[in-house]
């Protein structure tokens, strides 16, 4: 079957003005990104409501009370996230196997979240406090994606410390794809949700550099870590790709500044995000497995980073020592 490539405007809530697919007209339905199509639950909390549709090729108009803003949105951080798996990783979609998922918006009445369904193959979003902030930021829309290839890939359990690193994958894949998308009005950076205002107070829902500024995140490994939270588990995790990426100490990029200490005290010079993008690719969907914890994490991403960089190489020596620096050791 022909579709023709089509695109229109989106005028997004977060990110300004975007492209989006909308082929056939008009519709949300990218057809350069495996179909990916966006939907309207308004409301609902089951099946998929109606596919955004219009009579013309321009979507929202940055605010949330017009229906199709949040599905502008959401439609702009599917395909953004799309682009950098396949662009930046190589992989073709959440499967590798160029079918697009879908997305759904306005899940519920005021729903504060956002998630992932394998069942469905799907990602959904709430419309957030008073219905007027929708979960429907770049990173959260990478974040929730991410769940999906981690879930057709390594299958970390989403419990105990494997949980824990199921959900680091999902947030260093979603300041990956923030990165990526080099959108002015949402600059990359190492903070999670700091769009949405999840708390009321303006504040991110997670800080790479430095978990335990959100109050709950651990910053290290230790023996009780698998028995939290696995949003709380992930805060180790975060903190080494943070370290292995910037380097520890304090830094600023695109405005923020980050601070994040080592708890050995040992200074990690860091390789650049590209690279410890890679190599936390490469250990999810070649070394690790349902039930990887920490420990295996470290070897998996010491592996990668061998056979890509050699074994005497400044990248598998950023490797190990920021893991030391979140108390994984060898
Ligand atoms: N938004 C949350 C997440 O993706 C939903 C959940 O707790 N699974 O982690
Ligand atoms: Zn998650």
């Amino acid at each position: 079957e022909w579709q023709a490539i089509e695109t229109g405007t989106g005028n997004t809530m977060y990110s300004g003005q975007v492209t989006l697919g909308t082929a056939p007209s008009y519709t949300l339905t990218d057809t350069t990104r495996g179909n990916h199509k966006t939907y309207n639950l308004n409301g609902g909390t089951s099946g998929t409501g109606t596919l955004f549709t219009n009579t013309t090729d321009v979507w929202g108009n940055g605010l949330p009370a017009n229906k199709e803003t949040a599905g502008a949105d959401a439609h702009y951080g599917a395909a953004l996230t799309w682009d950098y798996y396949k662009n930046v990783q190589g992989r073709s979609g959440i499967r590798g196997d160029g079918v697009g998922a879908y997305s759904r918006v306005h899940y519920g009445n005021a729903y504060v979240n956002a998630f992932w369904s394998d069942s469905c193959f799907c990602m959904t979003y709430g419309d957030g406090a008073n219905n007027t902030k929708p979960l429907t930021s770049i990173d959260v829309a990478a974040h929730e994606m991410t769940h999906g290839v981690t879930s057709n890939t390594a299958g970390l359990q989403y419990s105990g410390e494997s949980g824990g690193l199921n959900e680091a994958t999902s947030d260093i894949f979603a300041a990956a794809v923030e990165f990526y998308a080099n959108n002015a009005n949402d600059p990359g950076d190492y903070l999670v949700g700091e769009k949405i205002d999840i708390r009321g107070n303006g504040t991110p829902l997670r800080y790479m550099d430095k978990p335990s500024k959100d109050g709950s995140s651990k910053d290290s490994w230790y023996s009780g870590l698998g028995g939290i939270d696995v949003h709380y588990s992930s805060g180790p995790a975060n903190h080494f790709f943070y370290l292995l990426s910037e380097g520890s100490g304090t830094k600023t990029i695109n405005g923020v500044t980050y601070d994040s200490p080592t708890s050995d005290g040992l200074p990690v010079t860091g390789i650049g995000r590209a690279k410890a993008e890679l190599i936390w690719f490469k250990a999810l969907t070649t070394k690790w497995g349902t039930t990887t914890n920490y420990a295996g994490a470290r070897t998996g991403t010491v592996d990668v980073a061998k056979a890509l960089y050699g074994a005497t190489s400044p990248e598998v020596a950023a490797v190990e020592n920021a893991w030391a620096a979140i108390n994984v050791g060898s």
